[in-house]
This record gives C-alpha cells, sequence and structure tokens, in this order.
C-alpha cells in the first residue's frame, strides 16, 4: 500500500492502553489487601484454567517503575487501570486503608511526571468477599457500599485524575457472574444475575452522583456492547439474535441513557426482575459524559430450533460459549460461521462489525462522546531464540480495528480515544495465562518484559497518528 492510503487521527485524539488490577498486579498478601471473590474462585478448584490465579500475576505491584516507563516510551498520551477496592477498602466497608491507597498515589505521580493522564476504572470485577458473603451484586446493600468506596477514592486521588470510569463491564459481572458461572462467584441462578445487573446500574448511577458532587471531573461507563447478526432471516433467528442484542445491550444502554429497561427483555424475564425499584431508574439514568466501549469480535446467533438448517449453511455451534440462562429460555445460540478468521480466544475477526456497531450506538442512543476502552487480540505469542517475540497476526488485528474506528468518525460518530487491551500478557480470567492479549510479553516465572513488534507498530502510529 502507498502513503495515500493512510488516514490521520484528529491530533488531540487520545491513545492509550488499558489492563485491571487483579490481572496484573499480583502481591495479593501485601499492603494490606482484602481478599477479592475473584481470590477465591480462581483458588476453588476447577474454576480456572490450570488453577492459575492472579497471586502473582505480572507482579505489577512491585514493578511500577518499570511499567510506567514502557508506557513512556510507547508513547501514549493516557493510561487506563482499575483500582483494586480490596486494597483501598479491605472489607468493603469501614476506613480507608492508607498502604493500599498509597500503591495508586505513586503509580499517579509516575504518569504524571511521564506526562500521561490517568483513566482509572473504579470497578473491574474484584469485589471484596465480605460483599461477597452478604450476596455480593445481588444485594441492594452493595450499591451502596460501592458509593461509600467511590467517596473515599474521590476523596483521597480526585485532585489527580480529571476522567472516572465507575464500572467495568457490567454484563460480564452480572451474567458471567450469577448466570453462566464462568466467572466469580460462580452462580448459575437467573434471578440472581438479573438483580447483580441492576444493582450494578445503581451502582454506577450513585457513583455518578458522588463525582459530580465532590469533583469537576469527566465521569463514565464502560460496556462491551456486542454486534449481533441473525443466523438467516427465519423470524425464529432473528427473534433469538434480538433477545442476546437486548441482553448485552439494551439492558444496560436503555436504563443509562432513556431511563427505562427494554419491554421485551422485562417480557422475557417475567416475575425475576421484582427487584426493579421505579424510582432507582432517574438514579441510573444520570446524564453522563462519555460512553467507555469495549469491542472485540461480532456475534451470529440463532434459534436452538434450527440447528439442521444452520449446520446445513456451513455454522458450526460455538463451544467456547456456554449457553447462559437467557439463552436457555429463549433458545439462542451462537454460532459460528466457516471461512472467517479467528483469534486463539476462537473469536470472529471482522473489524467492519466494529464501524457499524458504533454507528448504531450513536443511532440508537445520541450523540454521546465515546471512548474505545478495550479492543485487542489474544495470541499464542512465545519470545524467539534472539530474544524477540513476533506478533503480525496482532498488528493486522489492531490495523483493521483502528481503520474501522476511523471509519466511525468519518461516518460521524464522536470518538474521543482509544486503548489497547492490553499493555501486558496478562491473567485471563477462567482462562488463566493461556491467552496472550500484551503489546508486551511477560515471562511469568522471571516477570521479564519484552516488547514485541506490535509494541512498536504501536508507538510508530501514535507518531505519525496515521494507520494503512
Ligand atoms: C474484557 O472482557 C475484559 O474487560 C478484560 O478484563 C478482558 O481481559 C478482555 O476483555 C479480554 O477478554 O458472545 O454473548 O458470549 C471480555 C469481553 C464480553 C468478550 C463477552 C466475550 C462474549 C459475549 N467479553 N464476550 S457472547
Amino acid at each position: 500500500m502507498s502513503n495515500l492510503d493512510a488516514i490521520t487521527f484528529p491530533i488531540d485524539f487520545v491513545w492509550g492502553v488499558a489492563t485491571a488490577s487483579y490481572q496484573i498486579e499480583g502481591a495479593a498478601n501485601e499492603g494490606g489487601r482484602g481478599v477479592s471473590i475473584w481470590d477465591t474462585f480462581a483458588h476453588t478448584p476447577g474454576k480456572v484454567l490450570h488453577g492459575d490465579t492472579g497471586d502473582i500475576a505480572c507482579d505489577h505491584y512491585h514493578h511500577l517503575a518499570e511499567d510506567v516507563a514502557l508506557m513512556q516510551q510507547l508513547n501514549i498520551s493516557s493510561y487506563r487501570f482499575s483500582l483494586a477496592w480490596p486494597r483501598i477498602q479491605p472489607d468493603g466497608k469501614g476506613p480507608l486503608n492508607n498502604e493500599g491507597i498509597q500503591f495508586y498515589i505513586e503509580l499517579l505521580d509516575r504518569l504524571e511526571k511521564a506526562n500521561i493522564s490517568p483513566f482509572p476504572t473504579l470497578y473491574h470485577w474484584d469485589l471484596p468477599q465480605t460483599l461477597g458473603d452478604q450476596g455480593g451484586w445481588t444485594q441492594r446493600d452493595t450499591a451502596y457500599r460501592f458509593a461509600d468506596y467511590v467517596e473515599m477514592v474521590v476523596d483521597a486521588l480526585g485532585s489527580r485524575v480529571q476522567r472516572w470510569i465507575t464500572l467495568n463491564e457490567p454484563w460480564c459481572s452480572s451474567w458471567l457472574g450469577y448466570a453462566t458461572g464462568q466467572h466469580a462467584p460462580g452462580e448459575t441462578d437467573l434471578a440472581a444475575a438479573l438483580s447483580a445487573n441492576h444493582h450494578l446500574l445503581l451502582a454506577h448511577g450513585l457513583a455518578v452522583d458522588v463525582i459530580r458532587r465532590d469533583t469537576d471531573a469527566q465521569v463514565g461507563i464502560t460496556l462491551n456492547l456486542a454486534h449481533v447478526t441473525p443466523a438467516s432471516e427465519h423470524e425464529l433467528d432473528i427473534q433469538a439474535a434480538r433477545l442476546v442484542e437486548g441482553n448485552a445491550n439494551r439492558m444496560f444502554l436503555d436504563p443509562i441513557f432513556k431511563a427505562a429497561y427494554p419491554t421485551d427483555m422485562l417480557n422475557l424475564y417475567g416475575d425475576s426482575v421484582a427487584h426493579i425499584r421505579r424510582d432507582d431508574l432517574a438514579i441510573i439514568s444520570r446524564p453522563i459524559d462519555f460512553l467507555g466501549v469495549n469491542y472485540y469480535h461480532p456475534s451470529i446467533v440463532g434459534s436452538r430450533e434450527r440447528l439442521h438448517e444452520h449446520a446445513a449453511m456451513g455454522y458450526h455451534v460455538d463451544n467456547t460459549k456456554a449457553p447462559t440462562l437467557l439463552e436457555t429460555t429463549s433458545n439462542a445460540i451462537h454460532l459460528r460461521r466457516p471461512g472467517i478468521p479467528r483469534s486463539l480466544m476462537g473469536w470472529e475477526i471482522e473489524p467492519k462489525t466494529f464501524t457499524d456497531l458504533l454507528i448504531k450506538v450513536r443511532e440508537g442512543y445520541g450523540e454521546i462522546p465515546i471512548y474505545i476502552t478495550e479492543n485487542g487480540m489474544s495470541n499464542a505469542d512465545y519470545a524467539r531464540q534472539d530474544a524477540t517475540v513476533v506478533d503480525p497476526e496482532r498488528i493486522e488485528y489492531l490495523n483493521g480495528h483502528i481503520r474501522a474506528v476511523h471509519d466511525a468518525i468519518s461516518a460521524g460518530v464522536d470518538i474521543k480515544g482509544y486503548y489497547v487491551w492490553s499493555l501486558l500478557d496478562n491473567f485471563e480470567w477462567a482462562l488463566g495465562y493461556s491467552q496472550r492479549f500484551g503489546l508486551i510479553y511477560v515471562d511469568y516465572p522471571t516477570a521479564r518484559r519484552t516488547p514485541k513488534s506490535s509494541y512498536f507498530w504501536y508507538r510508530d502510529l501514535i507518531t505519525s497518528r496515521a494507520v494503512r
């Protein structure tokens, strides 16, 4: 391709990388940190692949200076990370743990010196176990405990932060945590997932109020939005796809931006939504400054009643996705198409679906500024004899998806920034260390970091603001 094909991003477009506390920090028993539901889950045999845990992870807790230096050399303007609630408030209530907050103050200081703007997420799945013991997100009280925690954090760190993210992917917390059981706390109960879904949204709204009251900072939420295509034009497939899309997207976007849950979903769930109080929707829908979007892969959904027809089209049932209870209720099933490239996660790679999704969000919910808070690809990377790590597949994936973001901007979507998932290879939840998403390779036994080819590629892209 010639230079004529290069497309250029605005000068103030934010380029970053993203991580999350439990996935990188390690030091699980240091600095007065309390236990989280992910410590408990990972230490329960059979829950995480190979019995992996986040006890040590990337040992980021002891590599702060090195990791910030790696960010600075990468030339990023912003770093998205999450705060571990059990480091800051070990029991999920009570006073602030000074040693815990000190760790994040040191991080913020180092970022400031490196001229990297912090983009903290207040909750990326590591709920204090004491709150888990009381029912976790199925309990309304947990939302109020979250608001108290946010108040303490904002009091301690507020002067150094201009943009806050309340929650990361509440769909995963509620549906993977309480319906499929693939994530902590590992429950499989539709009613529990629905109440978790609602209380997470309430927690978000209460946190927005606290941040507005105590700071001038911007605030938003990060959602994992799905791009869902029906397996065929058949009415049953269309219906199944609509429900999966409703569960993933509209159950979050509608309450936040329209102060109402979608009626088709409420009808589907029936009596299980009794815990929703009308007044809550006013809190959940408090205006926010931006929407964070995490996007990885498209989804193809059909009705279980049409398995034979799908097979005849060359589609396979996607076994990486455990059927949620929603899918059991609605007969929806995830499928894979033939001839579409996939990542090591098994996720289909199709960048133009990213553009379509972003345009749809704008059409459905208006001109809200958007940050792409995660996008990236896992691979089975390895260090070669000469100690380099070469990952052309990741470069191709990122290139295609960053182009897709540019296409969405050209179509009028207000996109402010893009964060690669992830800075480092890290603990990929139920899949442990088997999936590598980093721009930087981590040799877990030694914690040695090696930038991959994609790291240097991203650095050059940030410098030139141009993508081919
Ligand atoms: C994100 O979650 C997390 O924020 C991050 O911690 C994690 O490491 C990263 O992505 C990589 O996995 O088609 O209905 O079965 C993962 C987002 C959302 C991706 C749900 C898989 C499957 C939905 N996930 N999606 S479905």
